[in-house]
Protein backbone atom coordinates (compact mmCIF):
# COMPACT_ATOMS: atom_id res chain seq x y z
CA UNK A 1 0.00 0.00 0.00
CA UNK A 2 1.58 2.90 -1.12
CA UNK A 3 -0.70 5.40 -1.12
CA UNK A 4 -2.59 7.66 1.48
CA UNK A 5 -6.49 7.41 1.52
CA UNK A 6 -9.10 9.72 2.69
CA UNK A 7 -11.19 9.15 5.09
CA UNK A 8 -13.35 6.90 3.81
CA UNK A 9 -16.37 6.46 5.94
CA UNK A 10 -18.54 8.85 6.94
CA UNK A 11 -20.52 8.77 10.26
CA UNK A 12 -23.91 9.66 9.47
CA UNK A 13 -25.59 7.46 11.05
CA UNK A 14 -23.83 8.28 14.35
CA UNK A 15 -24.64 12.32 13.38
CA UNK A 16 -28.20 11.46 12.73
CA UNK A 17 -28.80 9.37 16.65
CA UNK A 18 -26.87 12.40 17.53
CA UNK A 19 -28.35 15.21 16.48
CA UNK A 20 -31.67 13.79 17.10
CA UNK A 21 -31.17 12.42 21.09
CA UNK A 22 -28.70 15.65 21.74
CA UNK A 23 -29.72 18.29 19.12
CA UNK A 24 -31.16 20.91 21.93
CA UNK A 25 -29.14 22.67 23.88
CA UNK A 26 -30.18 23.28 27.70
CA UNK A 27 -29.48 26.69 28.82
CA UNK A 28 -30.50 26.78 32.24
CA UNK A 29 -28.89 28.36 34.71
CA UNK A 30 -26.56 26.82 36.93
CA UNK A 31 -27.01 26.30 40.57
CA UNK A 32 -25.35 29.63 42.09
CA UNK A 33 -22.66 29.36 44.66
CA UNK A 34 -25.38 30.88 47.46
CA UNK A 35 -27.33 27.72 47.43
CA UNK A 36 -24.50 25.86 48.38
CA UNK A 37 -23.73 27.86 51.93
CA UNK A 38 -24.59 26.11 54.75
CA UNK A 39 -27.51 27.41 56.76
CA UNK A 40 -26.41 27.31 60.14
CA UNK A 41 -23.26 29.44 61.65
CA UNK A 42 -19.76 29.07 62.47
CA UNK A 43 -20.74 29.49 65.89
CA UNK A 44 -23.53 27.58 66.20
CA UNK A 45 -21.79 24.37 64.80
CA UNK A 46 -18.75 24.92 67.15
CA UNK A 47 -21.84 24.87 70.44
CA UNK A 48 -22.30 21.90 69.03
CA UNK A 49 -19.55 20.49 68.93
CA UNK A 50 -19.18 21.14 72.48
CA UNK A 51 -21.99 20.05 73.53
CA UNK A 52 -21.04 16.48 71.98
CA UNK A 53 -17.98 16.67 74.12
CA UNK A 54 -15.59 18.04 71.30
CA UNK A 55 -13.88 16.37 68.64
CA UNK A 56 -10.50 14.51 68.71
CA UNK A 57 -8.72 14.18 65.38
CA UNK A 58 -6.56 11.34 64.71
CA UNK A 59 -4.44 11.47 61.70
CA UNK A 60 -2.89 8.74 60.08
CA UNK A 61 0.49 8.78 58.85
CA UNK A 62 -0.25 9.16 55.21
CA UNK A 63 -2.56 12.10 55.95
CA UNK A 64 -0.76 14.22 58.31
CA UNK A 65 3.10 14.25 56.64
CA UNK A 66 2.60 16.24 53.42
CA UNK A 67 5.82 17.80 53.72
CA UNK A 68 8.10 16.87 50.81
CA UNK A 69 11.02 17.04 52.67
CA UNK A 70 10.53 14.75 55.33
CA UNK A 71 8.98 11.80 53.29
CA UNK A 72 11.52 12.27 50.58
CA UNK A 73 14.00 11.17 53.61
CA UNK A 74 11.98 8.54 54.69
CA UNK A 75 14.21 5.65 52.70
CA UNK A 76 10.51 5.00 50.47
CA UNK A 77 10.66 4.89 46.82
CA UNK A 78 9.72 8.46 45.55
CA UNK A 79 8.16 8.59 42.45
CA UNK A 80 8.41 12.41 40.75
CA UNK A 81 4.81 13.06 38.63
CA UNK A 82 4.96 15.83 36.96
CA UNK A 83 1.77 17.61 34.84
CA UNK A 84 1.14 20.81 33.09
CA UNK A 85 -2.41 22.09 32.52
CA UNK A 86 -2.74 23.15 29.57
CA UNK A 87 -6.15 24.20 27.38
CA UNK A 88 -5.98 22.86 23.54
CA UNK A 89 -8.70 22.59 20.93
CA UNK A 90 -8.49 18.95 19.65
CA UNK A 91 -10.56 16.90 17.96
CA UNK A 92 -13.91 15.41 17.79
CA UNK A 93 -16.10 12.69 16.60
CA UNK A 94 -16.70 13.93 13.13
CA UNK A 95 -13.41 15.63 12.58
CA UNK A 96 -11.12 14.85 9.55
CA UNK A 97 -7.77 16.43 7.99
CA UNK A 98 -9.90 17.92 5.14
CA UNK A 99 -12.72 19.72 7.48
CA UNK A 100 -11.77 19.79 11.07
CA UNK A 101 -13.55 19.40 13.93
CA UNK A 102 -12.33 20.48 17.26
CA UNK A 103 -13.99 21.14 21.00
CA UNK A 104 -12.11 23.44 23.67
CA UNK A 105 -9.87 20.84 25.65
CA UNK A 106 -8.74 21.29 29.18
CA UNK A 107 -5.59 18.95 29.99
CA UNK A 108 -2.73 17.52 32.04
CA UNK A 109 0.10 17.74 30.05
CA UNK A 110 -1.39 17.93 26.53
CA UNK A 111 -3.03 14.47 26.56
CA UNK A 112 -6.41 13.33 27.42
CA UNK A 113 -6.45 11.17 29.96
CA UNK A 114 -3.47 12.81 31.43
CA UNK A 115 -0.18 10.19 32.25
CA UNK A 116 -0.69 7.27 34.27
CA UNK A 117 1.36 7.00 36.93
CA UNK A 118 1.97 3.97 38.67
CA UNK A 119 4.26 3.55 41.67
CA UNK A 120 4.20 0.08 44.76
CA UNK A 121 1.79 0.53 47.83
CA UNK A 122 3.85 2.02 50.19
CA UNK A 123 5.70 4.51 48.03
CA UNK A 124 5.66 8.12 47.68
CA UNK A 125 4.09 10.20 44.75
CA UNK A 126 5.58 13.84 44.75
CA UNK A 127 2.95 15.56 42.58
CA UNK A 128 4.07 18.93 40.98
CA UNK A 129 1.60 20.69 38.85
CA UNK A 130 2.72 23.62 36.60
CA UNK A 131 0.48 25.84 34.91
CA UNK A 132 2.16 27.95 32.28
CA UNK A 133 1.99 31.75 32.13
CA UNK A 134 -0.15 32.37 29.18
CA UNK A 135 -2.46 29.63 30.25
CA UNK A 136 -6.38 31.20 30.53
CA UNK A 137 -6.95 29.76 33.74
CA UNK A 138 -5.95 28.02 37.14
CA UNK A 139 -6.32 24.57 37.83
CA UNK A 140 -5.85 22.45 40.67
CA UNK A 141 -5.31 18.50 40.81
CA UNK A 142 -7.04 16.25 43.55
CA UNK A 143 -5.53 13.02 44.07
CA UNK A 144 -7.57 10.04 45.66
CA UNK A 145 -4.92 7.86 46.09
CA UNK A 146 -3.79 10.66 48.54
CA UNK A 147 -5.35 10.95 51.78
CA UNK A 148 -4.44 14.46 53.08
CA UNK A 149 -6.48 17.58 53.54
CA UNK A 150 -8.38 19.05 50.49
CA UNK A 151 -6.28 22.18 51.08
CA UNK A 152 -3.68 20.66 48.81
CA UNK A 153 -5.91 20.91 45.95
CA UNK A 154 -6.21 24.21 46.11
CA UNK A 155 -5.91 26.22 42.88
CA UNK A 156 -2.51 26.75 41.07
CA UNK A 157 -2.04 30.15 38.77
CA UNK A 158 -1.00 30.54 35.61
CA UNK A 159 3.28 31.11 35.77
CA UNK A 160 3.23 29.44 39.21
CA UNK A 161 3.59 25.57 40.12
CA UNK A 162 2.64 23.31 43.37
CA UNK A 163 3.65 20.33 44.88
CA UNK A 164 2.56 17.93 47.40
CA UNK A 165 3.82 14.55 48.71
CA UNK A 166 1.79 11.54 50.06
CA UNK A 167 2.49 8.11 50.78
CA UNK A 168 0.51 5.86 48.49
CA UNK A 169 -0.82 3.60 51.31
CA UNK A 170 -3.52 1.51 49.50
CA UNK A 171 -3.49 -0.60 46.30
CA UNK A 172 -5.83 -0.21 43.44
CA UNK A 173 -6.90 2.19 41.06
CA UNK A 174 -7.31 5.93 41.70
CA UNK A 175 -8.58 8.69 40.26
CA UNK A 176 -6.50 12.10 39.85
CA UNK A 177 -8.84 15.11 38.45
CA UNK A 178 -8.53 18.76 38.23
CA UNK A 179 -10.26 20.29 41.23
CA UNK A 180 -11.07 23.69 39.09
CA UNK A 181 -10.30 27.15 40.35
CA UNK A 182 -10.82 26.68 44.18
CA UNK A 183 -13.90 24.33 43.21
CA UNK A 184 -14.83 26.88 40.67
CA UNK A 185 -15.48 25.17 37.39
CA UNK A 186 -14.15 21.78 38.51
CA UNK A 187 -17.21 20.18 36.19
CA UNK A 188 -16.53 21.99 33.08
CA UNK A 189 -11.98 21.12 33.60
CA UNK A 190 -12.82 17.71 34.42
CA UNK A 191 -15.45 17.17 31.94
CA UNK A 192 -13.66 18.73 29.14
CA UNK A 193 -10.28 16.23 30.20
CA UNK A 194 -8.24 16.87 33.24
CA UNK A 195 -8.32 13.37 34.48
CA UNK A 196 -6.14 10.26 34.83
CA UNK A 197 -5.40 7.29 36.78
CA UNK A 198 -3.00 6.24 39.43
CA UNK A 199 -2.25 2.78 39.81
CA UNK A 200 -0.94 1.25 43.03
CA UNK A 201 0.07 -2.22 42.92
CA UNK A 202 -0.51 -4.68 45.96
CA UNK A 203 3.03 -4.46 47.96
CA UNK A 204 3.35 -8.75 47.50
CA UNK A 205 2.22 -8.28 44.15
CA UNK A 206 -0.94 -9.42 42.16
CA UNK A 207 -2.55 -12.83 43.01
CA UNK A 208 -2.83 -15.87 40.47
CA UNK A 209 -5.60 -15.87 38.01
CA UNK A 210 -7.90 -18.59 38.88
CA UNK A 211 -10.09 -19.43 35.61
CA UNK A 212 -13.12 -22.91 36.41
CA UNK A 213 -13.20 -24.92 33.48
CA UNK A 214 -14.92 -28.49 32.74
CA UNK A 215 -12.81 -30.96 31.64
CA UNK A 216 -13.76 -33.17 28.47
CA UNK A 217 -16.58 -35.49 30.85
CA UNK A 218 -17.66 -32.78 32.33
CA UNK A 219 -16.06 -32.63 36.06
CA UNK A 220 -14.93 -29.44 37.35
CA UNK A 221 -11.52 -28.18 36.87
CA UNK A 222 -8.95 -25.24 37.97
CA UNK A 223 -6.78 -23.58 35.71
CA UNK A 224 -4.36 -21.34 37.06
CA UNK A 225 -2.55 -18.46 35.82
CA UNK A 226 0.74 -16.72 36.73
CA UNK A 227 0.27 -13.11 38.40
CA UNK A 228 1.98 -12.08 35.49
CA UNK A 229 -0.27 -10.23 33.15
CA UNK A 230 -0.53 -8.40 29.87
CA UNK A 231 -1.94 -5.12 30.57
CA UNK A 232 -4.49 -2.40 29.31
CA UNK A 233 -5.87 0.91 31.05
CA UNK A 234 -9.72 1.75 29.90
CA UNK A 235 -10.84 5.34 31.23
CA UNK A 236 -14.87 6.72 30.58
CA UNK A 237 -16.00 10.09 30.46
CA UNK A 238 -18.65 12.08 28.76
CA UNK A 239 -18.54 15.43 26.88
CA UNK A 240 -21.10 18.05 27.07
CA UNK A 241 -20.64 20.65 24.13
CA UNK A 242 -22.65 23.19 22.48
CA UNK A 243 -22.53 23.14 18.67
CA UNK A 244 -19.32 25.48 18.90
CA UNK A 245 -17.49 23.03 20.63
CA UNK A 246 -17.35 24.68 24.12
CA UNK A 247 -18.19 23.01 27.72
CA UNK A 248 -22.39 22.95 28.13
CA UNK A 249 -23.06 22.78 31.63
CA UNK A 250 -26.78 23.18 31.03
CA UNK A 251 -26.47 19.82 28.96
CA UNK A 252 -24.64 18.56 31.86
CA UNK A 253 -27.04 19.14 34.86
CA UNK A 254 -29.10 17.36 33.01
CA UNK A 255 -27.51 14.65 31.92
CA UNK A 256 -27.85 14.96 28.37
CA UNK A 257 -24.34 14.30 26.85
CA UNK A 258 -22.96 14.21 23.45
CA UNK A 259 -20.27 11.73 23.41
CA UNK A 260 -19.46 8.83 25.40
CA UNK A 261 -15.32 8.97 25.39
CA UNK A 262 -13.21 5.79 26.14
CA UNK A 263 -9.87 7.64 26.81
CA UNK A 264 -10.84 10.44 25.58
CA UNK A 265 -12.10 9.68 22.27
CA UNK A 266 -15.54 8.01 20.74
CA UNK A 267 -14.84 4.76 19.14
CA UNK A 268 -11.09 5.14 19.49
CA UNK A 269 -10.58 1.60 19.42
CA UNK A 270 -12.64 0.13 16.36
CA UNK A 271 -11.50 -1.35 13.33
CA UNK A 272 -9.94 1.25 10.38
CA UNK A 273 -8.64 1.12 6.78
CA UNK A 274 -5.51 -0.93 7.43
CA UNK A 275 -8.17 -3.16 8.66
CA UNK A 276 -10.24 -3.34 6.07
CA UNK A 277 -7.59 -4.01 3.86
CA UNK A 278 -6.11 -6.42 5.51
CA UNK A 279 -9.47 -8.83 5.62
CA UNK A 280 -11.42 -7.32 2.21
CA UNK A 281 -8.78 -6.20 0.29
CA UNK A 282 -10.38 -2.85 0.05
CA UNK A 283 -9.44 0.01 2.16
CA UNK A 284 -12.76 1.16 1.25
CA UNK A 285 -14.95 -1.44 2.53
CA UNK A 286 -15.62 -1.08 5.82
CA UNK A 287 -15.76 -3.75 7.96
CA UNK A 288 -17.50 -2.83 11.69
CA UNK A 289 -20.50 -0.56 11.64
CA UNK A 290 -18.53 2.31 12.96
CA UNK A 291 -15.62 3.42 11.94
CA UNK A 292 -15.19 7.19 12.11
CA UNK A 293 -11.46 7.84 12.92
CA UNK A 294 -10.41 6.22 9.29
CA UNK A 295 -8.00 7.35 7.49
CA UNK A 296 -3.97 7.80 7.87
CA UNK A 297 -4.16 11.70 7.94
CA UNK A 298 -5.82 11.37 11.44
CA UNK A 299 -2.32 10.57 12.64
CA UNK A 300 -2.29 9.44 16.60
CA UNK A 301 -6.34 9.83 16.22
CA UNK A 302 -6.80 7.15 13.35
CA UNK A 303 -8.75 3.84 15.42
CA UNK A 304 -6.62 1.38 16.67
CA UNK A 305 -7.72 -2.38 17.72
CA UNK A 306 -6.42 -4.43 21.06
CA UNK A 307 -4.40 -7.21 20.11
CA UNK A 308 -3.92 -10.52 22.90
CA UNK A 309 -2.70 -14.12 22.40
CA UNK A 310 -4.97 -16.95 23.28
CA UNK A 311 -4.58 -18.40 26.89
CA UNK A 312 -2.71 -15.28 28.26
CA UNK A 313 -3.65 -13.75 31.66
CA UNK A 314 -4.97 -10.06 30.69
CA UNK A 315 -5.54 -7.23 33.39
CA UNK A 316 -7.32 -4.22 32.52
CA UNK A 317 -7.64 -1.06 34.77
CA UNK A 318 -11.27 0.83 34.58
CA UNK A 319 -12.12 3.86 35.68
CA UNK A 320 -15.43 5.43 35.08
CA UNK A 321 -14.49 9.59 35.59
CA UNK A 322 -17.79 10.55 34.23
CA UNK A 323 -21.62 11.49 35.50
CA UNK A 324 -22.83 8.49 34.01
CA UNK A 325 -22.71 4.96 35.29
CA UNK A 326 -20.39 2.09 33.48
CA UNK A 327 -22.11 -1.37 32.72
CA UNK A 328 -18.82 -2.83 32.01
CA UNK A 329 -18.84 -6.06 29.91
CA UNK A 330 -17.11 -8.05 26.77
CA UNK A 331 -19.65 -9.19 24.24
CA UNK A 332 -18.71 -13.05 23.91
CA UNK A 333 -16.50 -13.00 27.18
CA UNK A 334 -16.93 -13.42 31.24
CA UNK A 335 -15.10 -11.34 33.62
CA UNK A 336 -13.30 -13.72 35.31
CA UNK A 337 -12.16 -11.89 38.17
CA UNK A 338 -13.27 -8.24 39.06
CA UNK A 339 -10.93 -6.46 42.02
CA UNK A 340 -11.62 -3.23 43.69
CA UNK A 341 -8.70 -1.70 46.08
CA UNK A 342 -6.96 -5.33 46.62
CA UNK A 343 -10.40 -7.39 47.61
CA UNK A 344 -11.69 -9.28 45.20
CA UNK A 345 -15.54 -8.46 44.18
CA UNK A 346 -16.25 -10.90 42.14
CA UNK A 347 -15.42 -14.10 39.65
CA UNK A 348 -16.79 -15.08 36.50
CA UNK A 349 -19.32 -12.50 36.13
CA UNK A 350 -21.31 -10.72 32.72
CA UNK A 351 -21.34 -7.40 33.73
CA UNK A 352 -19.54 -5.13 36.29
CA UNK A 353 -21.03 -1.72 37.39
CA UNK A 354 -19.01 1.31 38.05
CA UNK A 355 -20.60 4.59 39.66
CA UNK A 356 -19.09 8.21 38.97
CA UNK A 357 -15.55 7.99 40.24
CA UNK A 358 -15.44 4.49 40.92
CA UNK A 359 -12.96 1.82 39.22
CA UNK A 360 -11.57 -1.83 39.20
CA UNK A 361 -9.26 -4.42 37.63
CA UNK A 362 -10.65 -6.95 35.83
CA UNK A 363 -8.67 -10.24 34.57
CA UNK A 364 -9.42 -12.79 31.69
CA UNK A 365 -8.43 -15.04 29.61
CA UNK A 366 -9.52 -14.98 26.23
CA UNK A 367 -9.88 -18.95 25.17
CA UNK A 368 -10.65 -18.28 21.31
CA UNK A 369 -9.42 -16.86 18.40
CA UNK A 370 -12.28 -13.99 17.59
CA UNK A 371 -12.70 -10.79 18.28
CA UNK A 372 -14.38 -9.44 21.10
CA UNK A 373 -16.43 -5.86 22.31
CA UNK A 374 -15.69 -4.62 25.66
CA UNK A 375 -18.68 -1.88 25.90
CA UNK A 376 -20.84 0.18 28.62
CA UNK A 377 -24.31 -2.09 28.21
CA UNK A 378 -25.76 1.18 28.31
CA UNK A 379 -27.27 1.74 24.68
CA UNK A 380 -27.07 5.05 24.64
CA UNK A 381 -23.47 4.87 25.35
CA UNK A 382 -22.22 2.53 23.12
CA UNK A 383 -23.66 3.98 20.41
CA UNK A 384 -22.03 7.46 21.45
CA UNK A 385 -18.64 5.96 21.63
CA UNK A 386 -18.37 3.46 24.11
CA UNK A 387 -17.41 0.50 21.89
CA UNK A 388 -13.18 -1.45 22.56
CA UNK A 389 -12.72 -3.96 19.87
CA UNK A 390 -10.09 -6.76 21.31
CA UNK A 391 -8.45 -9.90 18.45
CA UNK A 392 -7.47 -12.55 20.49
CA UNK A 393 -5.18 -14.87 18.29
CA UNK A 394 -5.60 -14.96 14.90
CA UNK A 395 -8.73 -15.73 13.82
CA UNK A 396 -8.43 -14.11 10.20
CA UNK A 397 -5.36 -16.34 9.70
CA UNK A 398 -3.44 -13.37 8.40
CA UNK A 399 0.23 -15.46 9.50
CA UNK A 400 0.95 -16.90 6.29
CA UNK A 401 0.18 -13.63 4.79
CA UNK A 402 2.07 -11.26 7.02
CA UNK A 403 5.19 -14.25 6.67
CA UNK A 404 5.13 -14.09 3.40
CA UNK A 405 4.87 -10.72 2.81
CA UNK A 406 7.91 -10.72 5.32
CA UNK A 407 6.59 -8.40 7.52
CA UNK A 408 6.93 -10.66 10.16
CA UNK A 409 9.24 -13.79 10.51
CA UNK A 410 7.25 -16.43 11.77
CA UNK A 411 4.15 -16.61 12.97
CA UNK A 412 3.01 -14.73 16.08
CA UNK A 413 0.67 -15.53 18.85
CA UNK A 414 -1.13 -11.78 18.08
CA UNK A 415 -1.00 -9.15 15.49
CA UNK A 416 0.26 -7.04 18.63
CA UNK A 417 3.56 -7.97 16.71
CA UNK A 418 3.18 -6.82 13.81
CA UNK A 419 0.78 -3.19 14.50
CA UNK A 420 1.66 -2.75 18.06
CA UNK A 421 -1.08 -2.15 20.67
CA UNK A 422 -2.31 1.71 20.96
CA UNK A 423 0.08 3.68 23.20
CA UNK A 424 -2.96 5.14 25.69
CA UNK A 425 -4.34 1.76 26.81
CA UNK A 426 -1.04 0.79 27.66
CA UNK A 427 -0.62 1.43 31.00
CA UNK A 428 3.50 1.80 32.33
CA UNK A 429 5.15 -1.48 33.78
CA UNK A 430 4.28 -2.47 37.19
CA UNK A 431 4.74 -5.46 39.29
CA UNK A 432 3.60 -8.31 37.20
CA UNK A 433 3.23 -6.82 33.84
CA UNK A 434 4.44 -8.60 30.48
CA UNK A 435 5.55 -6.33 27.88
CA UNK A 436 3.69 -5.30 24.78
CA UNK A 437 5.01 -6.88 21.96
CA UNK A 438 5.13 -3.51 20.24
CA UNK A 439 3.38 0.04 21.18
CA UNK A 440 1.67 2.39 18.37
CA UNK A 441 1.16 5.85 18.98
CA UNK A 442 -2.49 6.33 19.44
CA UNK A 443 -4.83 8.84 21.79
CA UNK A 444 -5.87 12.75 22.20
CA UNK A 445 -2.59 13.61 22.69
CA UNK A 446 -1.37 17.10 20.70
CA UNK A 447 0.76 16.73 17.75
CA UNK A 448 3.31 18.24 20.12
CA UNK A 449 3.04 14.94 23.12
CA UNK A 450 2.58 12.61 20.07
CA UNK A 451 6.00 13.54 19.34
CA UNK A 452 7.24 12.69 22.28
CA UNK A 453 5.11 9.46 23.03
CA UNK A 454 6.71 8.06 19.51
CA UNK A 455 10.39 9.41 20.99
CA UNK A 456 9.74 7.48 23.87
CA UNK A 457 9.38 4.23 21.38
CA UNK A 458 5.84 3.80 19.95
CA UNK A 459 5.62 3.68 16.22
CA UNK A 460 3.87 5.88 13.99
CA UNK A 461 1.73 3.61 12.00
CA UNK A 462 0.48 6.35 9.68
CA UNK A 463 4.07 6.73 8.47
CA UNK A 464 4.54 3.21 8.90
CA UNK A 465 2.37 1.04 6.89
CA UNK A 466 2.35 2.97 3.38
CA UNK A 467 6.16 1.63 3.08
CA UNK A 468 4.92 -2.15 3.78
CA UNK A 469 4.62 -4.64 0.81
CA UNK A 470 1.35 -5.55 -0.71
CA UNK A 471 0.39 -8.09 1.84
CU1 LIG B 1 -8.38 22.65 35.49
Amino acid sequence: MNKRYSMLFTIAAVAIVSATLFGSTYTQTQIGGTTLEASSTKDDLMQKIHDMGGLELVMPQAFAETDCGALENSGRMVHDFQLTGESVDLPILGHTADSPKTYSAMTFSQQIPGPTVRVTQGDIIKMTLTIPSDEVTAHGNDMHASQMSSGNFGKVLPGTSKTYCYIAESAGVFKYHCSGVDLLGMDQHVLSGMYGIAIVDPANGYKKLMVEKTSGSGELDKKFYDADALEFQLQYNQLYLTDAGTYDAGAMFQHHNTHTVVNGLSFPYVPNMVHNLLLTGNPGKNIFVAQPWNALELKQYQSQLFYVELDQHVRIFVENHGNEPLFFHIVGEILDRVTQGNRVQSGATETWLLGGSQNMIVDLVFDEPGTYAAVNHDYAAIYTGAVTVFVAGDPFDLNPRLVAAGVIPSPVPSYAYALGNPSDAVPPMGKNSIAHPAVNVHGMYTDERASEIEAQGAIPLWDVVPTLPPI
